[in-house]
C-alpha cells in the first residue's frame, strides 16, 4: 500500500489547548505523524510519496469560501493584535440569536469554531493545505482505479471540521474533501466509515442532506464525550440525505466485542449501499491507553479492523484522524493497514 505524506504537517505545532480547565500542551502534536510514518517504513508497508498540489478549488467543494479565506488570514490578523502566541477562540455566538460576522479576529475565531482546544498558529495554513493535498492525492489514485488501497497520512486531522467551522484539532475535513473528489472524478456513491473514538460531527454536517455520500460513525456516546452535541443514534440524515447518515454511539469502557459488533453493523449497511469506494476516517484513539479517550481496544485488535474492511472488497482510502497515545500510534495505525493487506 502506498502512503502519501508531507513533512509540511510539522508547520502546525500548537502550544496549548484548553482542557480540564487548564491550558495544557496540545495532544495533537507533530510526533504523531512522524511516528506513523516511521512505522510505515519499519514494516515495509510500501512507498512513501509526496502529495501533488491541487489548489483551493477541491477544498471549496466542501468548505465555504469565506471559511477558507478566514483560515488563510487568521494568523496574520491575530499576530497584529495579540503577538506571536497561539490563536484560540473564547467567545461564541449566542445560541438561537444573530450570527453577524465580526471584524475583530477574536470574534471571527468564535464565529468559525466550536471549541477552545484547536489553536491556529503561524504554520497552520501551510500545514492544512498540505494535509488536504495529501488527501486529494490519495483520492485521485483511488479514482484512477490503479490501486486497491492507499493511505493518506494526514495531519492535523479533519473529521471535526465542518463546512464553515474548525474544532477538535481539525481545520480542513480531509476525508470529506477526498470523498467529494471521488464523486467529482466520476464516482456515483461513496461511503465514509469513521472509526475514530470521537464522533465525526464535521463530516456528518457536510453530507447530512445528501444521498451520494453514506456517512457511518462508530464513536463514544456524545452524552458522555466530545463533541457532545452531535452523534446520537437517531441522526439519520435529512431531506435527500435521509437514511444516509448512521451513528453507532457506544458507552465509555467499550471493549473489542461490542465495538466489533458496531463495526459489523456498519459494514452491513455499507455493503447494502453499494458504493464505488470507501473512505476510512482512521482514528486510533479507541486504544485503551489513549490519554483523552475511554474505549478499551488493544493493539491486537487494530489489524482485525483492517481485515474486516478488506472483506468489503472495495477501493479503500485510509485517511489519518486521531490517536494520542503517541508511543503506540504507529503500531496501532499501521496495524490496521497491515491487517487490510493480509485480509
Ligand atoms: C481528531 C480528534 O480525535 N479530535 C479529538 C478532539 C478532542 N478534544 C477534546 C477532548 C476532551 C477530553 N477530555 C478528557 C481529558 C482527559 N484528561
Ligand atoms: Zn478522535
Amino acid at each position: 500500500m502506498r502512503t502519501i505524506f508531507s513533512p509540511d504537517h510539522a508547520l502546525h505545532h500548537g502550544r496549548s489547548e484548553l482542557i480540564d480547565g487548564q491550558l495544557q500542551p496540545c495532544f495533537e502534536k507533530p510526533e504523531r505523524a512522524e511516528l506513523v510514518r516511521a512505522r510505515v517504513e519499519a514494516v515495509g508497508l510500501g512507498p512513501v510519496e509526496a502529495p501533488v498540489e491541487f489548489g483551493l478549488e477541491p477544498i471549496r467543494r466542501v468548505h465555504a469560501p469565506d471559511y477558507v479565506a478566514f483560515l488563510e488570514t487568521a494568523w496574520d490578523e491575530w499576530v497584529k493584535v495579540h503577538g506571536n502566541y497561539d490563536a484560540l477562540p473564547l467567545v461564541w455566538p449566542t445560541p438561537g440569536l444573530r450570527r453577524v460576522l465580526p471584524d475583530a479576529i477574536d470574534g471571527k475565531l468564535g464565529y468559525y469554531s466550536i471549541d477552545a482546544g484547536t489553536p491556529i498558529t503561524g504554520g497552520t495554513w501551510r500545514a492544512i493545505r498540505a494535509g488536504a493535498n495529501v488527501a486529494l492525492t490519495g483520492a485521485a489514485a483511488i479514482a484512477r482505479g490503479s490501486e486497491r488501497a492507499i493511505f493518506s497520512l494526514c495531519r492535523p486531522p479533519g473529521h471535526h471540521a465542518g463546512s464553515n467551522f474548525f474544532g477538535g484539532y481539525c481545520y480542513f475535513n480531509n476525508a470529506a474533501i477526498a470523498a467529494q473528489h471521488l464523486l467529482d472524478q466520476g464516482a456515483n456513491r461513496v461511503a465514509i466509515l469513521d472509526v475514530d473514538y470521537h464522533h465525526g460531527n464535521g463530516t456528518q454536517e457536510i453530507f447530512y442532506n445528501r444521498a451520494d455520500v453514506l456517512v457511518l460513525n462508530i464513536h463514544a456516546d456524545p452524552k458522555q464525550e466530545y463533541p457532545y452535541f452531535l452523534g446520537h443514534a437517531d441522526e439519520a440524515g435529512a431531506g435527500a440525505g435521509e437514511g444516509f447518515n448512521v451513528n453507532y454511539p457506544l458507552p465509555w469502557g467499550t471493549a473489542w466485542p461490542s465495538w466489533n459488533e458496531a463495526l459489523e453493523a456498519a459494514c452491513a449497511r455499507l455493503v447494502a449501499y453499494r458504493p464505488n469506494a470507501v473512505v476510512v476516517s482512521l482514528g486510533v484513539d479507541t486504544f485503551a491507553k489513549d490519554p483523552i479517550s475511554h474505549f478499551r481496544l488493544e493493539t491486537d485488535h487494530f489489524p482485525l479492523i483492517g481485515r474486516r474492511i478488506a472483506r468489503l472488497d472495495l477501493p479503500t482510502h485510509f485517511v489519518m484522524e486521531g490517536g494520542y497515545a503517541v508511543e503506540e500510534i504507529g503500531v496501532n495505525a499501521v496495524g490496521v493497514l497491515e491487517g487490510f493487506e493480509q485480509g
